[in-house]
């Protein structure tokens, strides 16, 4: 049976990608596992029904017969653990990839989540024009540092891995900002993850709810 994720009716970013939805989508297509999707209004994400699932009253979830998971990263990691390609078999390497996720969804988006909500939510605040800067700043201190440890190299530990497809969902977030424009092999890395076949398959997927264009195939 096919898990059934599910994901904003009308996402607010117009279907770029953002939503948190698309990391699911993504790892989905690359174990190539066929999925569901129940599109929820932000009133009916607040309701009971979906409440049971999420208790916070977001996107995504991830149903499988008796599974009920929500939180982006641990649906992620459920993905990874039950199928092949997104996890190394090596222990140590595998738990280094682990590492990668926290640090994806732990260290590397806390600041760039505030940076959204300092230049949208908070934009109209006396304060903002102060703030911005500072939060910019937190995000540069990672940015450096995430780009240090990756070097020449093509993923963040040998091969592709969950952890870097869950870095490179959350710092496509930075696109538009100018910050990842920054740090070039940061943005290569980002460019490298999107070119992945099955990243362009779960973008085509949610952008075609914002378009109402099924992709074709
Ligand atoms: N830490 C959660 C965050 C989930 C989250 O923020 N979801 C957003 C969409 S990307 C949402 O549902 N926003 C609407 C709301 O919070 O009311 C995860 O990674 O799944």
């Amino acid at each position: 049976m096919s898990p059934t994720i599910t994901a904003f009716a009308q996402s607010p970013d117009r279907g770029r990608g953002l939503a948190r939805d698309m990391r699911v989508r993504w790892a989905l297509e690359e174990v190539g596992q066929p999925y569901e999707v129940r599109l929820l209004s932000f009133a009916e994400m607040k309701e009971p029904a979906h409440r049971a699932l999420h208790p916070f009253g977001q996107i995504p979830t991830y149903e499988e017969g008796d599974l009920a998971l929500f939180e982006s990263g641990a649906i992620v990691f459920h993905i990874a653990q039950r199928h092949a390609g997104l996890l190394p078999d090596d222990p140590n390497a595998r738990a280094r990839a682990i590492a990668w996720m926290f640090a994806a969804l732990a260290t590397v988006e806390p600041p760039i989540v505030d940076r959204t909500i300092a230049a949208l939510v908070e934009r109209d605040r006396p304060w903002c024009a102060e703030r911005l800067p500072l939060v910019e700043d937190r995000i540069r201190d990672r940015l450096g540092e995430l780009s240090s440890r990756l070097g020449e190299a093509e993923w963040l530990d040998g091969a592709f891995s969950a952890g870097d497809l869950l870095m490179t969902h959350v710092l496509l977030r930075l696109r538009g900002s100018g910050l990842l424009d920054e740090y070039p092999s940061l943005s290569a890395y980002v460019a490298r993850g999107e070119a992945r076949p099955a990243y362009q398959r779960a973008f085509a997927a949610q952008l075609a709810v914002f378009t109402g264009d099924p992709p074709a195939g």
